[in-house]
């Protein structure tokens, strides 16, 4: 017997233990050693997470949606059937993946449906979790590429075009795995994501909750620099055109420029590939990434325009020629402060600390929110390390997390 909502049941907790065992039990698929996990987006390691949560789904009876760029939905049908309360994130990872990293969201939120499945709850609305299509980036640029096709900012056959690090594109590998669905989207009421911080601030802070005020503008560029290849030992500087150099020049500028510029400005020079890649050769072609970010949407555009102007006078005194793509491109985000004042009420309810926060990472909730009423909840990072398969989040946070996003669920969907 199924009771009416939240108010006329004791109070759920969610259980740590079954949700640890099934993020020990993803974090199997793609294991490194040290702990940690590699799916990248659309590979055999991601087909195979993918049809592990999606059996768990199953296995309690949630309706299962998969769109055209292979994001997964889960729902469990509320009293009133409509627009739906979703919480959810990414299970795929960067090469050197953790295994809380996306993972938490989703699995939190099926522990959340399950604990209130079995305290028999039935909330007023439909209850939903998802997976997103390759939240990362890191194969396949831009990150959060499956939530954007979610809420129609990336058309499905662009998303298919893009070419990833290894040449294939995302059609090819997502048609590979099985994941091209053709469900259409469901109607989101709301939007709740808990993430790990993947910083220090929670920690240092000695806070348990974060509560995630907005998203920090990202900008991701590609730079080619053709040079002239020529001999190590007989090439006099002068007579150089060293696109190694160039590269070198960049990754020293771009951390100068951070200090130097309002905001929170921080800059990543993450992949560099230098050709004919030889010790006795002066590259002819360096191929490397910037990673841009700002809570402040100026600082941000500043620091675009600082980059681009060094480079071009850098090419010239050096005689290479450059090139450039941008890769991702996401003015800063603000969440509902409504839904953030209730993620903040939720956790002090629960008698845990809290502290507002800007998030340094991109995640799934960015896009969600030119869509519906949207926040996040943060749980603490030991050493506020991510992207490492070091990565860890205390049991007891991982817990209160969880606990936090039953409660704005519950207090969303009844
Ligand atoms: O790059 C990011 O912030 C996210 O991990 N995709
Ligand atoms: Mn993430
Ligand atoms: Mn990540």
């Amino acid at each position: 017997m199924l009771r009416a909502d939240a108010c006329a049941m004791p109070d759920p907790r969610i259980d740590i233990d079954r949700l640890l065992r099934r993020i020990h039990a993803l974090g199997e698929i793609g294991a490194l050693p040290g702990g940690g996990a590699c799916r990248l987006a659309l590979s055999d390691e991601d087909r195979r997470g993918r049809d592990l949560v999606r059996g768990w789904m199953q296995q309690r009876g949630l309706q299962i949606t998969i769109d055209a760029i292979g994001n997964v939905v889960g729902v469990w049908p509320g009293r009133e059937p409509g627009p739906v309360v979703m919480t959810g994130s990414h299970i795929d990872t960067v090469r050197t993946g953790g295994l809380y990293d996306g993972n938490l969201g989703v699995l939190a939120g099926l522990e959340v449906i399950e604990t209130l499945q079995d305290a028999g709850v039935q909330p007023r609305r439909d209850l939903a979790v998802a997976f997103f299509t390759n939240e990362e980036g890191a194969r396949f640029a831009p990150d959060m590429m499956g939530s954007q096709v979610f809420v129609g900012a990336l058309a499905v056959e662009d998303a298919r075009a893009v070419v990833g690090i290894d040449g294939t594109t995302v059609g090819q590998q997502l048609d590979h795995i099985g994941y091209a669905g053709n469900d259409a989207a469901v109607a989101v009421h709301a939007f709740v994501e808990l993430h790990i911080e993947q910083g220090p601030v929670l920690e240092q802070a000695g806070t348990r909750i974060g509560v995630v005020e907005g998203v920090q503008g990202i900008s991701w560029t590609e730079f080619t620099v053709d040079g002239v290849s020529n001999h190590a030992g007989t090439t006099p500087l002068r007579l150089r055109h060293d696109a190694g150099y160039v590269a070198g020049c960049v990754i020293q500028f771009v951390r100068a420029m951070s200090r130097e510029i309002a905001g929170d400005q921080i800059a990543t020079v993450g992949a560099l590939e230098l050709r004919p890649n030889l010790i006795n050769v002066i590259p002819n072609q360096a191929v490397f990434t910037v990673d841009l970010r700002n809570t402040d949407a100026e600082g941000l555009a500043r620091a675009e325009q600082r980059l681009h102007t060094y480079v071009d006078h850098l090419a010239q005194a050096e005689g290479v020629t450059v090139s450039h793509r941008s890769l991702a491109r996401f003015e800063p985000v603000g969440f509902d402060p409504d839904l953030v004042h209730r993620v903040e009420a939720a956790a002090r309810g629960l008698g845990w600390s809290t502290l507002r926060m800007p998030s340094g990472a991109g995640h799934d909730a960015q896009m969600l929110a030119s869509s519906c009423p949207t926040a996040m909840i943060f749980v603490p990072s030991v050493g506020g390390i991510s992207h490492n398969v070091r990565e860890h989040t205390e049991p007891a946070d991982l817990e209160a997390g969880a606990n936090v996003l039953l409660r704005v669920l519950l207090d969303l969907a009844s």
